[in-house]
């Protein structure tokens, strides 16, 4: 496969070492590099991107804009290939290569705060730098992505049609997420009453997603842009939220590591609000500390789902591995909506602050 692919770039497979690359639950990834050339390879999902010409050309698109009006703006788009297109098909395989940002790296968690801080500036910047775009020219890569209700009704569903056994077994995760069920009501409302505008959304905003310059950890800009799509910033910002506060991630099984960082929290704002303050409308900066809710809510929803279905969409290395991804995240919401009273009174603080130091420039 490898050398179909490479040589479809004008590449010699024989030439380059490949590595298995990143952590990501959906694609296969790869680090291709020898011959002083460094490239990441990626096999998308077919089963989650039904329409991977979609990813490509809405990269494009968003390129051309970016081209014209922000043309120092780092965006990481994928090589042609020899034919000219950006991906190749082989096998019905579809993949495509990306150059690999020199001098920069990824981390795969928050340590430090001014990490968070560096990621949230970026995906604000990306939407900033887009925010005059017409979003209506990108096509969604995956259907109603991250449309609550709609993955709320996957979830009744699933439990349906699940066995006896895996109800049983989620029992807990079950009741915790019918008992939550007022965050898909507040979404339903929020989007009802049009208090969130329609922007380029880059959907999953985890930490590896952003390239940092390896020796100063500032931010560079965002990867992985296959979820690039109409959507709105409560994704962005909850994604943060959901996997920058506490140490411990998804993947952890004893739930006593969970714990929200508040400085973290601070953090996110900061940066996005630097990138984001003058773009969003006062009726979404409402929605900021709901964000988080939003995103947790729905990754469980979406893991005990898959959980019930019989583990058929994320990749799982034990049996009960998307019930104790559901789970994790049932504990880190609660940890989160136990904070909402001390994230207001941080946002609080924060404003004020602005506001004095506006009055002290004004005088
Ligand atoms: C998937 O594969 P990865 O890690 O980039 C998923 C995200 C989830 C995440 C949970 C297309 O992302 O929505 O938040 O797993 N992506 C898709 O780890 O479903
Ligand atoms: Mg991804």
């Amino acid at each position: 496969m490898f050398q179909a692919v490479l040589g479809a770039y004008g590449l010699n497979a024989e030439k380059f070492k490949i590595e298995p690359f990143g952590s990501g639950l959906i694609n296969h990834t790869w680090k291709v590099y020898g011959e002083g050339l460094a490239y990441i390879l990626q096999e998308v999902n077919t089963e989650v991107f039904r329409q991977p010409q979609n990813i490509a050309q809405n990269i494009e698109t968003i390129k051309k804009y970016l081209d014209q009006t922000a043309p120092k703006y780092l965006f990481v788009a994928p090589i042609a290939a020899a034919n000219g297109d950006d991906f190749v098909v082989i096998d019905d395989h579809f993949y495509r290569i990306f150059p690999f940002v020199e001098n920069s790296c990824a981390i795969d968690f928050v340590h430090q705060p001014e990490q968070a801080y560096h990621a949230a500036k970026q995906f604000g910047k990306f939407t900033r730098m887009l925010c005059a775009f017409n979003v209506q020219k990108l096509k969604p890569t995956i259907e109603d992505f991250h449309n609550l209700p709609l993955r709320v009704e996957q979830f009744k569903k699933a439990l349906e049609q699940a066995g006896d056994e895996r109800i049983n077994e989620a029992k807990f995760a079950i009741d915790e997420i019918i008992r939550h069920y007022d965050i898909e009501e507040q979404y339903v409302h929020m989007v009802d009453s049009g208090a969130l505008n329609l922007r380029v959304v880059h959907h999953d905003t985890k930490i590896s997603n952003v390239l940092l310059q390896a020796e100063t950890g500032v931010g560079l800009c965002v990867i992985d842009l296959d979820t690039v799509m109409p959507g709105y910033f409560i994704s962005d910002v909850g994604d943060m939220m959901r996997t920058y506060l506490s140490e411990a991630n998804e993947e952890e099984k004893d739930f006593s590591k969970i714990a929200i960082r508040e400085d973290v929290f601070a953090a996110i704002h900061k940066g996005y609000m630097e990138e984001m303050d003058q773009v969003l409308a006062f009726t979404e900066k409402q929605f900021f500390i709901y964000s988080g809710k939003f995103m947790i809510y729905m990754q469980a929803v979406r893991f005990i789902a898959d959980f019930l279905n019989g583990d058929i969409y994320y990749k799982t290395n034990y049996p009960e591995h998307n019930l104790v991804r559901g789970l994790n995240q049932i504990d880190l919401l609660n940890k989160y909506v136990a904070k909402e009273s001390k994230f207001e009174e941080i946002i609080k603080k924060i404003n004020e602050n602005r506001v004095n130091d506006a009055k002290i420039i004004l005088n």
